[in-house]
């Protein structure tokens, strides 16, 4: 499931007949359930026309001869387009780590970045190495299937509340239908558009026995994103009131974790500061006896041994099955793995050397014509709204600037670039995701650059943004 946004928020909103009809189950979607809803608004808008599978872009050059981008196939195909527009994904280059002795392991292995349709882990020893969110998510579910061992090799210990995830009832369903217009303007004009109200209250500002009443009641309602920022407004900037959101979560893994030397490896030490997680249950399925944790950092993995993972101390640990949950090239990994050659022949890898920048989260300067959807800088939320907020500007951008003359260009300027670049840079200054290491600013890949790569403004003040570009004649873009 998507463990963070609820189902009526995690979909398009631009179809209000579509909204209220189509049908899903509970109140988080679980990963077919996603699928089929995209297959479905591809068949119901027939889109399937203009898509072609199977093909990967494996290079792009603008050619300024004739103002438009060349974009060569994994399939043989050159293909020549006045505008580039990608949605090449944030999280979808994969993290997986070249232990030594890797490719002698016999046993399955599996990066939860291309999980097969299907397997049989049944009576068989699992290891999963990683624990975000994809890890708690498959942790959680592998630990009630029938194996005969599932452990968990664990980096960082994390912060882990629960979903809230029930099914959804038809008077739940109704009673969304009946305010989806208010849902929507509430979701547009909020900072992560979740669909809840995030607080402006500030933690130490109520006292002991409130914020113990205020953390309980969004620990029983569930989802990570509403424990985090619905319940007060500053845990994730001021080190006091984080630490009263982090030692709240402990105190709930001491009493959930019944053998003391498993809860004491699974609970946190640092900021409570990454991307929120939630979950159905991962900190109680550490009592079954057949689940354990191995700390990677008292015993750093050293190799691969061809019947399991190898330890610092000498230790092999026999294994059938290992899954990789260790993540991605968050932002800019699938940008900067493809040659994509501006107008001096200079590519995005070779521009953003320093760390990913762009203008709004979707230009770059001499880049014209190129669009990417959820590029660098873009706001951090639930995605889908800003998705469709950055999918409806760059297509009035490009209406706009577009005069019936294919020669037409727009760019965004150094100068625009640079003011986001600050901006971004700004906003994050006293944040504690900053100080802690994660994919969000490029902190969980060997070699990777730790770079600002998100606007947390926010989504409504993101939309605020784009209206004034709007209004000052598509302010920072050069249109030709
Ligand atoms: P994450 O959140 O980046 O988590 C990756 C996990 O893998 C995390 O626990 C890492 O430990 C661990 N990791 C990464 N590399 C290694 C190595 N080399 N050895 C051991 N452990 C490692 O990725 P997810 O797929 O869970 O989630 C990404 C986002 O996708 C998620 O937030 C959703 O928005 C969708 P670490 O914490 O770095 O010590």
């Amino acid at each position: 499931m998507d463990n963070s946004s609820h189902s009526h928020v995690y979909r398009y909103s631009w179809d209000p007949e579509e909204l209220r009809q189509y049908p899903w189950s509970r109140t988080y979607l679980r990963q077919p359930e996603v699928l089929a809803y995209l297959r479905h608004i591809v068949e119901r808008h027939k889109l399937r026309q203009y898509m072609q599978f199977n093909t990967q872009m494996t290079a792009a050059e603008w050619e300024s001869d004739n103002n438009s981008w060349r974009v060569q196939t994994s399939t043989g195909q050159q293909l020549s387009a006045a505008y580039l527009i990608t949605g090449l994904g944030l999280l979808s280059k994969q993290n997986f780590p070249r232990y030594p002795g890797l490719d002698q392991f016999k046993g399955e292995l599996y990066h939860t970045g291309a999980w097969p349709e299907t397997h049989d882990f049944r009576g068989k020893r699992v290891g999963v190495i990683g624990n975000g969110s994809t890890g708690v998510q498959i942790i959680t579910k592998l630990a009630d299937d029938d194996l005969k061992q599932l452990l968990c090799f664990q980096r960082t210990p994390q912060y882990v509340v629960p979903a809230g995830d029930t099914e959804a009832s038809p008077e739940y369903r109704q009673s969304i239908n009946e305010k989806y217009d208010d849902i929507w303007k509430q979701v547009k004009g909020s900072a992560f558009a979740f669909g809840f109200e995030e607080s402006t209250i500030p933690t130490m500002s109520v006292s002991p026995e409130e914020r113990e009443r205020i953390f309980e009641e969004a620990w029983q309602q569930g989802n990570g994103f509403r424990f985090m920022f619905g319940t007060f407004c500053d845990i994730s900037y001021d080190p006091d009131a984080n630490a009263e959101a982090a030692n709240f979560i402990r105190k709930k893994i001491r009493v959930t974790v019944k053998d003391p030397e498993k809860a004491r490896k699974l609970t946190p030490t640092e900021y409570y500061a990454r991307r929120p997680l939630c979950d159905t249950g991962y900190y109680s399925k550490f009592n079954k006896d057949h689940v354990d944790i191995v700390d990677l950092k008292a015993t750093p993995i050293v190799g691969f041994a061809p019947n399991g993972i190898r330890m610092a101390d000498g230790t092999v640990h026999q294994l059938d099955v290992v899954i990789f949950a260790t993540g991605f090239d968050a932002v800019d990994g699938n940008y900067t793995r493809i040659p994509i050659r501006g107008r001096r022949g200079q590519t995005l890898k070779e521009r953003w050397e320093g760390g990913a920048t762009s203008y709004l989260g979707f230009s770059v300067p001499e880049f014209p014509n190129l669009f990417m959807i959820l590029g660098p800088n873009g706001p951090f939320t639930n995605l889908p709204p800003s998705i469709e907020t950055q999918v409806e500007f760059i297509h009035e951008l490009i209406t706009h600037s577009h005069s019936g003359d294919s020669k037409s260009t727009v760019e965004a300027t150094v100068e625009a670039e640079d003011e986001w670049t600050d901006i971004c840079d700004d906003i994050s200054a006293n944040s504690l995701f900053r100080k802690t290491d994660s994919w969000i600013f490029g902190a969980n890949v060997p070699g990777k650059k730790k770079s600002v790569l998100f606007y947390f403004g926010g989504l409504g003040n993101y939309r605020k943004v784009l209206d004034e570009v709007r209004q000052r004649g598509y302010r920072g873009f050069l249109l030709q």
